[in-house]
């Protein structure tokens, strides 16, 4: 176990935790990016299995967010603006007329306090930040802490808490894009999901939910058996054409299972589980990747990761009958989601 840290660009700080079983989880402070995870495949080859550029410069316009902790909320809030009690909040209309992950004054972007540590079982690092009164357009004073842990069970486990002294709304997740079939050799077509929802939020053109549910049965986010990622990328179905060919939509998870999400990848063998404490997640599959950024392992290309953005809905601002987004002054934000890795 140990935690390696190096200065990039003068700028920034990189740390690298390490576990006994040659895992390995590097991350800026700089928008908590998770900049590479290393995992071996079914022969022991450690190689990355996460997006991230090449050249550490590029993340200063992260608008992919990879690897980033998403904040205050995560999504889209329709017309960038919400009611609370009696009064409307205006935020920052960074995608279209919506409001997206925070937007412009986002937690992607913010230089968090680090704190390293490392005990017997594992390795990690917490990360602070205080988000001021009106930051991004959002009421209250609100203190974060993610804290990112390595385990010598190929866990990371990322916990958030927050509070505020108003009511407010957050929820918090991160953007990192998986790619298990190792330095980017594939795209994740290949990629068998497997998701413990039985529902789906409806978009409309802009991305944005319509108030409606569906139910997954007999469409191609039918995950509740695990089925290729690919099926939902030539899918004549609305809904996947709306995303660009592909997945960008909330799943409301059914918590049957005590596992939420298994990804396996046949080539390599690696196998990802997540469980998460978030009521559902954003199944993103790049569909809006451009084709040719610079990434460590090669040039950027559609559907070359897939994201897993646990969270609650900021679709519950606008819509009954959403996950709340909504934060009680004084109350305590708390949320868990560990990503397992192995192979077979
Ligand atoms: C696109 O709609 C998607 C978002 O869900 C994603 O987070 C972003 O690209 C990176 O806007």
């Amino acid at each position: 176990m140990n935690i390696e840290t190096k200065d990039v660009l003068g700028m920034w700080k990189e740390y690298t935790l390490t576990n006994d079983l040659g895992m390995s989880v590097s991350v800026l402070d700089y928008g908590g990016i998770i900049t590479k995870i290393i995992v071996p495949d079914r022969n022991g080859n450690r190689e990355n299995v996460v997006l991230g550029y090449k050249n550490y410069q590029d993340y200063n316009q992260n608008s992919n967010y990879f690897g980033a902790l998403i904040g205050r909320v995560g999504g889209r809030i329709q017309g960038a603006s919400f009611e609370l009690g009696n009064k409307t909040y205006n935020l920052a209309a960074n995608n279209g007329n919506n409001h997206l992950h925070g937007g412009p004054e986002g937690f992607h972007q913010v230089i968090w306090e680090v704190a390293p540590f490392l005990t017997e079982e594992a390795v990690g690092l917490s990360l602070t930040h205080k988000s001021m009164d009106g930051e991004g357009g959002y009421p209250g004073n609100i203190d974060v802490t993610v804290t990112y842990t390595l385990t010598n069970e190929n866990e990371l486990d990322l916990n958030y808490l927050a509070s505020s002294d108003q009511t407010s709304p957050i929820t918090l997740t991160n953007h990192t894009y998986f790619n298990l079939s190792g330095s980017l050799k594939n795209t994740v077509h290949e990629h068998r999901v497997a998701i413990d929802s039985s529902k789906f939020v409806e978009l409309d053109k802009e991305l944005i939910p319509t108030g409606n549910l569906i139910h997954v049965e007999g469409t191609p986010f039918d995950f509740r058996d695990d089925r290729l990622l690919g099926d939902g990328f030539n899918d004549d179905t609305e809904q996947n054409k709306i995303a660009g060919n592909g997945y960008d939509h909330y799943f409301i998870l059914d918590h049957i299972s005590d596992t939420q999400v298994t990804v396996q990848e046949p080539a390599s063998g690696r196998v990802m589980t997540l469980k998460t404490t978030q009521p559902g997640l954003v199944l993103y599959t790049a569909n809006g990747l451009a084709e040719d950024l610079n990434l460590a392992g090669g040039l950027s290309r559609k559907y070359l990761g897939v994201c897993f953005e646990t969270q609650a809905s900021p679709a519950s601002l606008h819509h009954e009958g959403f996950p709340s987004v909504i934060l009680q002054a004084g109350e305590k934000y708390s949320e868990q989601t560990v990503f397992t890795f192995s192979s077979k």
